[in-house]
């Protein structure tokens, strides 16, 4: 470490900036030995983001049945990120904190721990029906949830359970400017909670429904007091989307098995495959939810396992539920940018349906109906109500928009390609294949009503060849497509190893700000105070009866306290409040064998629980390499058996000379020079126009200000001639002035490389 630090003063002193350039080969080289075309190259050069650059959209991924999102950057496709939301997620401390197990204790169903999810749709909150970067919402298809993740720090806030349904899959879906969330039912079963009726029962009996959760964009959380779902019939509502612009107020969702087949293969019955593909169509739903919330503040809303739910009836009453026919099990529902026109795909057909708003609005309100359903639901004509059809080959499941007008995209699961084609005219412009079987598609914000272009992501079902193989489960396949031109290109083949990604969302990247840092002292999942936070110097341990609370410190590089003392069968909640400033200086805590694990990062305050159930001891250390002395960053907790007394009174002393001492203290006098020359430096410059670099300076003033206590320290031990105290608060001294150097030495390369001024 000495001499490590001498070398970075070195660098410092001799102020050496990079060069050194590998020449001995030429590009025509590289190309040769690696076997790349100009074609590759090409692709490369669109998708190569330098060492030290941005990506310029950022996609949040469904994380499939990992029950998390993952975060990559577009075009470089590198992986930012994996956020914890219905799973556990340990680097991160996510269900292995105290307070992340609340959130994911929200997620309790029937008081039972679900600890996975099966993620499907993520959503961005929207104002004016344009993607704003504040908050992301997901879906739980297997137990029907809808999280919140908060885009200021991703980190998951809040998980909701749906009051009425057993499964969902057309969520999360948003309205223009985020009022409401919605999802809906998958699999049709009983409304009423643990209720049981047989399959006999299936059509009088079992329903499906939709979910509308009102959004507090304040509080940065759903309120389940206001939120309100309607009853719909028992067809396996799929996915949906909300309508903007003339269309904003209503939602769309499409349904496949509407012939409410039961199954039964097991009896000799035809499967669910055969019964629920027979008929030439389903249904599309078309709901009014903004006539819907005021039916239901204006208390038409029924209650079920406590839950407001406008029943068919009433909806149908109110004229706020139709249904349009629509070709052979569709999938997607995707409305045009400009709001005017809905997109449905059907699996079983070579076709997408082109409805118009304009036309069904028209028949409402002609109460032109071709029929009722079962229960009583006014059905539209398709022929009132299509724009046109197109023809684009096997398979179409989901569509997304570009930045020029009237082109979408839609995924081809059966012909493993993506058409492009345009939804005004009716016409194909152009296909790519794709490696292989895609679900979703994702185009720049390709969803809002403001569509960047630029790229397309294929998500792939399968890989089969892609890659290198690492067994029979395959990795997943995310290809990155260019779209500014009329031809589509095939840039760049991601390897996900988490699966199911069901769909992605992007994002200019722009448009994201998160912090750095928290106010110190911050409970992150609930943005309070937490009633765990101390400042420095505020550390304690307190006993209650047979619970013990610690009130600790992280800075580097030492944990506060670093003994622990219980007894065995004490619960113990440790608090620990990082107290850095500086940017990613993040520290993590776990105590041995007790499955408890924070990430603590700068400001927050985190705490592990536990119950010290088995007597020993155990040591705790930090789990994030956050200094030099990380490893020293540790501590000891001693469970002691039940009426322990202690014989010896003292710790062991060290052996240090007087020698040794003044040794250290010229060290320390030599490294003050060195900090000095850094300081004058930065002050030489115009340092505070760079936010981050004032930061650092901040950081490092942090550090030097604990010197004149420990200096006191070592003075004091030093006239009274304990040159192992002397000695140990002089080395603390010195590890002070590391720190702030090592800071001080991250700056000036910050100024050095980002153009900073003399102005001194
Ligand atoms: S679904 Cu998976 S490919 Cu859940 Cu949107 Cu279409
Ligand atoms: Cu803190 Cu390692």
């Amino acid at each position: 470490m000495r001499s490590l630090f001498k070398a970075a003063a070195l660098v410092l002193a001799a102020g050496v900036g990079a060069t050194a350039v590998n020449a001995a080969e030429s590009l025509q080289d590289v190309m040769k030995r690696r076997g790349l075309s100009q074609q590759d190259l090409m692709a490369a050069a669109k998708t190569y983001v330098p060492t030290g650059k941005r990506d310029e959209f950022l996609a949040f991924s469904s994380g499939g049945q990992s029950g998390q999102v993952i975060v990559y950057g577009i075009p470089s496709m590198r992986i930012l990120k994996y956020i914890g939301v219905f799973t556990p997620e340990p680097w991160q401390g996510y269900g292995f904190d105290e307070e992340s197990k609340k959130v994911l204790a929200q997620g309790r169903i029937d008081g039972m721990d679900i600890t996975w999810g099966d993620t499907h749709h993520p959503a961005f909150s929207e104002t004016n029906g344009e993607a704003d970067g504040q908050f992301l919402f997901i879906n739980d298809k297997a137990n029907p949830r809808i999280a919140v993740i908060d885009l200021r720090d991703f980190e998951t806030k809040q998980i909701v359970v749906n009051p009425i349904f057993k499964s969902e899959h057309g969520g999360a879906f948003v309205t223009p400017n985020t009022d409401y969330i919605f999802e809906a039912a998958q699999y049709a079963t009983p409304l009423e909670n643990k209720k049981f009726y047989p399959l006999e029962d299936f059509n009088e009996k079992y329903r499906g429904g939709m979910t509308y959760w009102k959004f507090d964009r304040k509080a940065g959380k759903i309120d389940p007091k206001k939120s309100f779902s309607i009853e719909l019939p028992p067809y396996s509502q799929d996915l949906s989307d909300a309508g903007k612009g003339p269309s904003d107020g209503w939602s769309f969702t499409n349904s496949f098995c509407s012939e409410r087949y039961v199954g039964g293969i097991e009896k000799g019955r035809p499967p669910y495959e055969a019964g629920c593909s027979a008929k030439d169509t389903d249904y599309l739903h078309v709901i009014n939810w903004k006539k819907a919330a005021e039916l239901v503040a204006a208390g038409k809303a029924k209650k079920i396992n406590g839950a407001d739910v406008l029943t068919i009836d009433t909806a149908v009453k109110e004229g706020i539920l139709f249904l349009i026919p629509e070709p052979k099990s569709p999938h997607g529902v995707d409305v045009t940018p400009d709001g005017t026109k809905i997109v449905v795909s059907g699996k079983l057909d070579t076709h997408v349906s082109v409805y118009s708003f304009d036309k069904i609005m028209k028949a409402i309100k002609a109460k032109k109906f071709e029929s009722k359903d079962p229960y009583g639901i006014p059905v539209i004509s398709m022929q009132d109500t299509l724009h046109t059809q197109v023809q684009l080959g096997l398979g179409p499941l989901h569509t997304q928009y570009d930045s020029k007008k009237c082109i979408a995209y839609t995924s081809l699961y059966v012909d493993s390609q993506v058409a492009k084609w345009d939804f005004c005219e009716g016409k194909v412009l152009d296909k790519i294949s794709i490696h292989y079987n895609i679900g979703h598609l994702v185009t720049m914000e390709g969803d809002t009503t403001k569509p960047a272009g630029k790229y397309l992501v294929a998500l792939n079902k399968l890989s089969i060849d892609r890659f290198n193989p690492v067994g029979p489960l395959h990795p997943q396949n995310h290809q990155l497509i260019d779209i500014s031109n009329d031809k589509m290109q095939l840039l760049y083949d991601m390897p996900l190893p988490l699966g199911e990604p069901h769909y992605v969302i992007a994002i200019d990247a722009k448009k994201l700000k998160p912090g750095v840092r928290y106010k110190v002292g911050t409970d992150t999942r609930t943005d309070q105070r937490h009633p765990g936070a101390v400042r420095a110097g505020e550390e304690r341990i307190e006993r209650n009866g047979n619970k013990v609370t610690v009130y600790g410190t992280l800075i580097r590089s030492h944990i506060t306290p670093e003994t622990i003392e219980v007894e065995v069968g004490d619960e113990v909640t440790i608090n620990l409040t990082n107290l850095e400033r500086a940017q990613d200086e993040t520290h993590g805590f776990t105590v041995s064998t007790y499955n408890v694990h924070a990430s603590v990062e700068p400001g927050k305050t985190a705490s592990v629980k536990f119950k010290a159930f088995k007597e020993g001891v155990y040591p705790y250390y930090c789990t994030e390499f956050c200094s030099a002395l990380h490893l020293e960053m540790q501590g000891y907790l001693l469970v002691k058996p039940k009426g322990w007394k202690a014989t010896k009174k003292e710790l062991a002393k060290g052996t240090y000379t007087e020698a040794e001492y003044q040794a250290i203290v010229k060290r320390v006098a030599d490294t003050q020079a060195v900090i000095d020359s850094v300081v004058g430096y930065i002050t030489s410059t115009n340092y505070k126009d760079f936010p981050d670099v004032v930061n650092l300076v901040a950081d490092a003033t942090d550090q030097l200000n604990k010197i004149p206590d420990a200096k006191s320290k070592y003075e004091a031990a030093a006239a009274k001639k304990d040159w192992e105290q002397a000695s140990l608060w002089a080395e603390q001294v010195w590890q002070y002035q590391v720190k702030a150097a090592d800071i001080g030495l991250r700056a000036k390369t910050y100024l050095e490389q980002n153009g900073a001024k003399v102005i001194k």
